[in-house]
C-alpha cells in the first residue's frame, strides 16, 4: 500500500535560502522539496508540497486532507505560535501529524516556544534545518505502516 502525505508550509518559508542563512539554513523550500521528493520514493510514500501565507488557506488544505491523505508534515511558520484555527482544523482531520521546524525554536524567543500545533501533533522535529522534513517522512512512514498492522 503507498501511503499519501502532505506536506505544509506556513507564512515567509517561500522566502527561504534568501535571508537570516543562520538561523534557517541556505536552502531554499524548492531544495527541501526535491529532496523531499527523493526520500519519499525511497520510502515508498506519496508526496504534495504545499506552501502558503494565508493561514485560511492552509485551514483548508487541512480540511481536505481528510479525505485525501493518510498523514500531514506541518511547518506553520508563525502560525505555530498563534493559530487556534489551524490547531482545530488537524484535530478535525483524523490523520497523524508530525510538527517541523528548521530552527530549534525552544532556543528562541519565549512567544516562539508555545505551539498550537504541538498539541495535536504526534511528534516535533526541530532544529535540523530543511533535514528535518526527511526526518518527519521516516516518522510518517513508520508511523503509517505500525497502523497498518495494527
Ligand atoms: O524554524 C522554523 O521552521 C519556523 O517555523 C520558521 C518561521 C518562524 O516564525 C517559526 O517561529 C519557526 C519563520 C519562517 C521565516 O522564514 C524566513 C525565510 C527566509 C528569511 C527570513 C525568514
Amino acid at each position: 500500500m503507498t501511503f499519501r502525505v502532505l506536506v505544509l508550509n506556513g507564512p515567509n518559508l517561500n522566502m527561504l535560502g534568501t535571508r537570516e542563512p543562520d538561523l534557517y539554513g541556505r536552502e531554499t523550500l524548492a531544495d527541501i522539496e526535491k529532496s523531499c521528493a527523493a526520500r519519499a520514493k525511497v520510502l515508498a510514500l506519496e508526496i504534495e508540497f504545499r506552501q502558503s501565507n494565508a493561514e485560511g488557506e492552509i485551514v483548508q488544505w487541512i480540511q481536505g486532507a481528510r479525505d485525501s491523505f493518510d498523514g500531514i508534515i506541518l511547518n506553520a511558520g508563525a502560525y505555530t505560535h498563534t493559530s487556534i484555527a489551524i490547531l482545530d482544523a488537524l484535530n478535525l482531520s483524523d490523520v497523524p501529524v508530525i510538527e517541523v521546524h528548521l530552527s530549534n525554536i525552544f532556543q528562541r524567543e519565549p512567544f516562539r516556544q508555545e505551539s498550537f500545533v504541538s498539541r495535536a501533533a504526534e511528534g516535533v522535529i526541530c532544529g535540523f534545518g530543511g533535514h528535518g522534513y526527511q526526518l518527519a517522512l521516516e516518522a510518517m512512514a513508520q508511523l503509517l505502516s505500525a497502523g497498518e498492522t495494527a
